[in-house]
């Protein structure tokens, strides 16, 4: 019953948080939101939202402290990008970063300009195509493998490359349908070692219901590019469906999978991840009392969120946000379970499309302002590196060129 509590006030406080910013669009950008210093709202939640209360017998629920960063004092460590993307990192804790539009690769080291390590051949970008994910292999020492997902002229594909040798590329998952929009993008590496691609419905959204089509999914194969044996759908790169546009994916300490995805126009949606999971689109967008259907651990309106990318540090997910400009922060329990999600950098740095835990344990944000959607700053794109709580910040980087 406590559960069903939590939860209510949660979802019903990004319900209220999101008719707020919807109204304050051509106001002055309002100070950021932390939910966790202000009184539940007072309306209830919306119809919609009701039905997913699982009934759960146990104690008081503890939640951990969002946030352990400051938030107010960022390093930059690289300006002037174009639409970075994907970004993971290397072993002595240089990142490498995808730049949409451009189809390159970038090394970024703080207090070093940005120096490119690849163009990928084959990319064309257009609206939200190009170059987008990128994940760096978990045995690069071994095998200095890199691996992007990107749209081509006819489909969404992810390759692999040694660093260093662009010619060494091989072709891992391709044949997926492309478009203009809802290209999903993301991959990771799971804590299992296999790659994790989080694909969209490339505006057929019929696709993210069938199951022979490796659209509105999240995929799951071996770093060579192999069906997994123990997949839930035998001879299927298939991990989870009904998704309409997936942009994050994050594994909690428990190695759980946590993803986002864009909804439609009424309800983004942050889900946990099972095999085999259906997590509705195109049926249902949001929460649904359909059986079939698994319901979000939590929903934002686009306007507050628009969630691209995702990262887990210290029992707290973060969530980029794109039109919502802003980073979420959700606590998860032991048990997996969110609880009241608190807002930093709201309208700080503009869009937010990328973040990543750093080896160091710092959290890199990369801003998405030169993706067409806004006027960019001098300085943008930008990416941020946020130092662990506790820890005496380092002194700030000079904006690089
Ligand atoms: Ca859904």
């Amino acid at each position: 019953m406590r559960r069903h509590v939590v939860f209510a006030v949660a979802t019903t406080l990004a319900v209220a948080l999101g008719a707020v910013h919807a109204q304050a669009t051509e106001a002055p950008p309002p100070t950021p939101v932390r939910a966790a210093h202000q009184p539940p709202p007072a309306p209830a939640a919306p119809a919609a939202v009701r039905p997913f209360a699982p009934a759960r017998s146990g104690g008081p629920m503890s939640w951990p402290e969002p946030g352990g960063y400051d938030f107010d004092r960022p390093q930059v460590v690289a300006t002037g990008l174009a639409v970075p993307w994907g970004l993971d990192f290397l072993p002595d804790g240089s990142a490498l970063v995808a730049q949409r539009d451009l189809g390159t690769v970038l090394r970024i080291r703080p207090g070093r300009p940005p120096r490119q390590v690849a163009r990928i051949p084959g990319v064309v970008a257009g609206g939200e195509a190009g170059l987008l994910g990128l994940a760096v292999s978990p045995t690069f020492r071994r095998d200095r493998l890199v691996y992007v997902c990107f749209t081509t002229a006819s489909d969404v594909r992810v390759i692999r490359f040694r660093l260093g040798r662009p010619s060494s590329t091989q072709v891992i998952l391709s044949g997926l349908n492309r478009a203009t929009a809802h290209d999903g993008g993301r991959i990771a590496f799971g804590p299992d070692g296999m790659l994790y691609v989080g694909t969209g419905d490339a505006l057929m959204p019929g696709l993210a219901q069938d199951l022979n089509s490796r659209n509105g999914k999240i995929l799951r194969i071996r770093p060579d590019g192999a069906v997994p044996p123990d997949n839930p759908f035998p001879g299927s790169a298939v991990y989870s469906w009904g998704h309409r546009n997936v942009q994050g994916l994050a594994w909690d300490h428990a190695g759980r999978l946590f993803a986002s995805e864009l909804g439609a126009g009424r309800w983004d949606e942050v889900n946990r991840i099972v095999p085999g999971g259906n997590y509705g689109w195109p049926v249902v967008e949001g929460f649904s009392t359909d059986p079939r259907f698994r319901n979000p651990v939590l929903v934002w309106t686009p306007a507050e969120a628009s969630p691209s990318g995702a990262a887990f540090a210290a029992g707290t997910l973060y969530v980029a946000a794109l039109r919502g400009q802003r980073l979420w922060t959700v606590p998860v329990d032991d048990a997996g379970q969110v609880g009241v999600p608190v807002a930093e950098l709201v309208q700080t740095y503009g869009r937010l499309r990328t973040v990543e835990l750093a080896p160091d344990g710092s959290l890199w944000v990369a801003t998405s302002n030169t993706d067409g959607r806004v006027t960019p700053g001098p300085d943008d794109d930008r990416i941020l590196r946020f130092p662990p709580g506790g820890r005496t910040p380092q002194p700030p980087v000079l904006p690089l060129r």
